[in-house]
């Protein structure tokens, strides 16, 4: 996003971050409280995901605890029924966040996570953006329970979805999609402005061990945490999935809105299949190129991203951020 002075461009734009934390979440979080020059952060809305609702709402008040900012805005409940999915602990340990064990003060309150977004798209009207980084159940119901929230939306960036490759639930889906493909089908069918960063950008945004070294140094339990997260992702993405490195799949949800330029948009027609007996959750796009055939696009997919300009502007910001708590 260019900021040209005009009131609709202004920065920092309000933003919630919808999510499931999650390691590659806090991380997205963490890049998004250091960045307030381009995002004010207005709340969380925590939906279940990478482990159960109570777990990941839990796991977001943690961030917010270590961080400091935990009376700084709200956070919800996810809504819903819990989804049967399958577990991603092999890739972000039992907990959700790499096994770090942060402790949690006190018992949060819990305000369903719709209320809570429909209640930032009034307070913002016209300029909230929301970025997705788990399943879209909360997005779904929102537009579904609060229709007129749809058009005082500014923009949805949601992480999610295989375009041109395989899967990573299944050769044909994205985990975040997989996981409540109706919902993903009414959110792309919705008519918002919406910005998909799939596994064909995700997968160049990964964190190589050897850019943990300069974060070495630190000292104080945060940068203690984030070191002990990546080092957990690292284990488990090395046996997992034979990858030397973190994939960082929501901060780069996060760093479109701080350096759009590193991601390649490509305007495409896409929808979700939510039947399919081998394809369920799968992104389907129309890349029927010169085709008189081919759908108008319904939304903006990143088909690349720079990689390693990406981890360079992480770096730069997590390590600015990490620097403010040194002991
Ligand atoms: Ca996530």
């Amino acid at each position: 996003m260019v900021n040209k002075g005009g009131d609709k461009n202004r920065l920092p734009v309000p933003v919630v971050l919808d999510t499931d934390p999650g390691i590659d979440d806090a991380v997205a979080l963490m890049l998004a409280l250091a960045s307030p020059g381009e995002i004010d952060l207005v709340g969380i809305s925590t939906t279940g995901g990478n482990i159960g609702r109570q777990g990941v709402f839990e796991n977001a008040h943690r961030l917010l605890q270590l961080f400091g900012r935990q009376n700084d805005f709200p956070v919800g409940f996810g809504w819903g029924e819990e989804k049967d999915t399958p577990a991603a602990s092999h890739i972000h340990g039992a907990d959700g966040m790499g096994e770090t064990g942060l402790p949690l003060a006190g018992e949060p309150e819990k305000i369903p996570s719709v209320e809570l977004l429909a209640q930032l798209v009034r307070e913002h009207s016209g300029k909230l953006v929301m970025v997705a980084v788990g399943p879209l159940t909360n997005v779904a119901a929102l537009l579904r329970e609060y229709p007129d929230c749809k058009k005082n939306i500014a923009r949805l960036v949601i992480m999610g979805g295989a375009v041109k490759m395989s899967g990573n639930v299944t050769p044909a889906a994205e985990a975040n999609i997989y996981k409540d493909p109706q919902a993903a089908a009414e959110v792309f069918s919705s008519g918002l402005p919406l910005q998909l960063v799939p596994l064909d950008a995700t997968l160049k945004a990964l964190f190589p061990p050897d850019r943990l070294v300069q974060f070495e140094s630190l000292r104080s339990l945060q940068a203690d945490f984030f070191r002990r997260l990546l080092r957990f992702h690292f284990r488990a993405s090395r046996l997992a999935l034979g990858v030397d490195g973190s994939y960082l799949h929501d901060a780069l949800a996060v760093a479109s809105l701080l350096a759009p330029q590193l991601l390649q948009f490509e305007p495409v027609h896409c929808v979700v299949e939510t039947k399919g007996e081998w394809t369920r959750g799968m992104t389907l796009c129309d890349f029927r190129y010169g085709s008189k055939k081919r759908l108008q696009p319904n939304i903006e997919v990143a088909v690349g991203a720079d990689g390693e300009k990406f981890i360079d502007l992480l770096c730069q910001r997590i390590l600015i951020f990490l620097e403010k708590f040194e002991q």
